[in-house]
C-alpha cells in the first residue's frame, strides 16, 4: 500500500513536471540571408508578394526600427549568438568555408540560456560561424570538433559557411551528412586542387549559374556553379542548390515533429536570398524579377512550411516565431543572375539609400526586417521602437524566466518589453557597423570618420558604403536616404552621439 502511495506520487510529480515543461513556450529564430528592409512585401513595397510572412507579420509585431549589429554575416550572427559586440574582437569578419569556430566553447551563447533553462536546442541551415579548432585543419571526412553542440546546440544540420563557399556538403551533428566514403573530401583555400576544373578554366561546365565578371566566385565547380575556395570529393554528399530549401524545411519540420513533446529553442537560418541564387524550379519566373525574387518567393514558402508544421503538431500558439536578416540586401553579389536587370521598381532597401545595403554604414545595412509572432502576449500591429539583434539573448533569456547570471559580461540588454509590443520605446541608442561604427537614437544617426583611402563606393555590387573621411550626421526622420550631411548644423547632437559610441566602445566586455 505504502510502495503503491509513493509510485502514484512519483507519476502525478513526473506528470506535472511534463506539463510544465510542456507549457514553456517554444522560440523559433528565423534569420534569413541577405534580405532587404524592402524585400517583404509587409513593409511596403508594392513588387513583391510575401503572404507566408505577412500572415505572421499581421497577426504578430512588425519592428519599423530593428537592426542587425553588422552589415554582413559572420560578424552579425556572431553578435546575435553572443550578445556581444562583433567590433570587440577582430577576428569576426566574413569567414572562410574553411574558418575555425569564431564564437569559443568557454564563450555563453542564446543556445546555452535556453540549455540551461531545460529547453533542448537546435540550429539548421545556414552558420558561416566556422567549424573545428583550426582554420583548415576540420576533418570533413569524419567528426568536425568543436562545433555547435560545444556552444549550446544539441542538435544541428549546417551549411559550414554560404552556398558560395565549399564545402558544398549538409553538415549534420559535426558530420557530412549522406557522407560518401568513395568520394573524401578536400577542402582549400590556398592552392588549387590538381586535376579539378575551376570557373576560371571550364567555364563550359557552368551549366547552372555564371559568376559575375572580377566577383571572384570562379574556383571549385559544384554542380554547375562555380564557388569561391576549391574542393574536391564529396559524391553523393553533395548539396543540389535547387534542394537548399526543401532541405532547410525538411529539417525543421522533422526537428518540430521529434521535439514537440518538449520545450525547443530553434535557429533556422535560411540560404535564401544569398548568392548563388538557384531557387527550386517550381519558383522560377514567379517574382518577375528573376532567382532573386524568386529566391523572396521560396524564403515565403519557407515560412509557410515551418507555420504548417507548427500547427500540424498544435504548437503554434505556445511557440514564439521570430524573422529577421543578418544584414542588409545586395543586388549583384557575385554571380549572373539578373537581378540587376530584373529589378524594375523593387527597392530591397525599402525608403533608404539606394544600393546603401549589405557592406554599407546606410541605413540599409543594418536595418532589417524584424517580425515577433507570439499572440499570447505579443501585441498586433507596427511598433517603431528602437531594437537591436544584440539584445536577443537577454530578452529571450528574460521572457522564459532566467536571469543569466553571464548577462552582466555581454553587451544584451533586456528589451523583453520591446519585443512584445509594450514598450515603444526600446533602447536609447542602436550601434552598427559597416565599414564604420554607427549610431542612432532612432531620429539622429552618426557614422565615424573613416581613413581617406577607405573606398565610399564598391563598384563590384554597386554600394554605396558611406566611408568619409569626415565625420558625418544625419536626420533619419528628415533624411532617411542620408543624403544631408548636417554634422556642422548640429554639433551639440553629434557630441552625444560621439559620446554615447565612446562610453560603448570603452565599456570592454568579453
Ligand atoms: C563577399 C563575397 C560575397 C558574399 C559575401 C558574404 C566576393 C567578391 N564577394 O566577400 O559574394 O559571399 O562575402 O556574404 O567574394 S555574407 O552574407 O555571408 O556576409
Ligand atoms: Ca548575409
Amino acid at each position: 500500500m505504502n510502495k503503491l502511495f509513493w509510485l502514484l506520487c512519483l507519476l502525478c510529480f513526473i506528470t506535472q513536471a511534463q506539463t510544465s515543461n510542456k507549457q514553456k513556450p517554444n522560440v523559433i529564430l528565423i534569420v534569413a540571408d541577405d534580405l532587404g528592409y524592402g524585400d517583404l512585401s509587409c513593409y511596403g513595397e508594392k513588387t513583391i508578394n510575401t503572404p507566408q510572412v505577412d500572415a505572421l507579420a499581421k497577426q504578430g509585431l512588425r519592428f519599423t526600427n530593428a537592426h542587425a549589429t553588422a552589415a554582413t554575416c559572420t560578424p552579425s550572427r556572431y553578435s546575435l549568438f553572443t550578445g556581444l559586440y562583433n567590433w570587440r574582437r577582430a577576428d569576426t569578419g566574413i569567414a572562410p568555408g574553411d574558418a575555425a569556430m569564431v564564437i569559443h566553447p568557454e564563450q555563453t551563447t542564446i543556445a546555452d540560456v535556453f540549455k540551461t533553462a531545460g529547453y533542448t536546442t537546435g540550429a539548421i541551415g545556414k552558420w558561416h560561424l566556422g567549424m573545428g579548432g583550426e582554420r583548415g585543419k576540420q576533418n570533413w571526412n569524419g567528426f568536425i570538433t568543436p562545433g555547435p553542440s560545444d556552444i549550446g546546440f544539441d542538435y544541428s544540420c549546417l551549411m559550414a559557411a554560404t552556398a558560395d563557399r565549399v564545402p558544398c556538403v549538409w553538415i549534420e551533428n559535426q558530420r557530412v551528412a549522406n557522407y560518401d566514403p568513395s568520394a573524401p573530401i578536400e577542402v582549400s583555400y590556398g592552392k588549387p586542387i590538381e586535376g579539378e576544373p575551376t570557373g576560371k578554366n571550364n567555364p563550359e561546365l557552368l551549366t547552372k549559374l555564371k559568376p559575375s565578371l572580377n566577383h571572384g566566385h570562379d574556383q571549385a565547380i559544384v554542380n554547375g556553379i562555380s564557388r569561391i575556395g576549391y574542393m574536391k570529393g564529396g559524391g553523393k554528399a553533395l548539396w543540389q542548390d535547387e534542394h537548399l530549401a526543401d532541405t532547410i524545411a525538411a529539417k525543421t519540420v522533422q526537428y518540430i515533429e521529434k521535439h514537440k513533446a518538449e520545450p525547443f529553442f530553434l535557429y533556422v537560418g535560411t540560404n535564401d536570398i544569398h548568392v548563388p541564387r538557384y531557387p527550386n524550379p517550381r519558383f522560377w519566373g514567379k517574382s518577375g524579377m528573376g532567382f532573386r525574387g524568386d529566391a523572396i518567393l521560396q524564403f515565403d514558402w519557407t515560412i509557410g512550411e515551418i507555420v504548417k508544421a507548427l500547427k500540424a503538431n498544435n504548437l503554434f500558439d505556445n511557440t514564439l516565431i521570430i524573422i529577421t536578416s543578418d544584414n542588409g540586401p545586395v543586388v549583384d553579389d557575385g554571380y549572373q543572375d539578373q537581378a540587376e536587370a530584373l529589378l524594375g521598381k523593387h527597392r530591397p532597401w525599402g525608403q533608404f539609400h539606394n544600393h546603401g545595403g549589405k557592406y554599407s554604414n546606410y541605413e540599409a545595412g543594418t536595418r532589417v526586417p524584424f517580425i515577433v509572432h507570439y499572440p499570447k502576449k505579443v501585441k498586433k500591429g507596427s511598433t517603431d521602437a528602437l531594437f537591436s539583434h544584440i539584445d536577443l539573448l537577454a530578452s529571450l533569456a528574460k521572457f522564459i524566466g532566467k536571469d543569466a547570471p553571464e548577462i552582466t559580461t555581454t553587451d544584451s540588454q533586456d528589451h523583453l518589453q520591446a519585443l512584445l509590443g509594450k514598450d515603444k520605446k526600446g533602447r536609447e541608442y542602436v550601434i552598427g557597423s559597416g565599414g564604420a561604427l554607427t549610431i542612432t537614437d532612432g531620429r539622429w544617426k552618426y557614422i565615424q570618420a573613416t581613413s581617406p583611402n577607405h573606398s565610399s563606393y564598391q563598384p563590384l555590387t554597386r554600394t554605396h558604403l558611406a566611408n568619409f573621411p569626415e565625420e558625418q550626421l544625419y536626420d533619419l526622420y528628415e533624411d532617411p536616404m542620408e543624403l544631408a550631411n548636417v554634422a556642422k548644423n548640429h554639433p551639440d547632437v553629434l557630441a552625444r552621439l560621439k559620446a554615447a559610441l565612446q562610453r560603448e566602445i570603452e565599456n570592454k566586455k568579453q
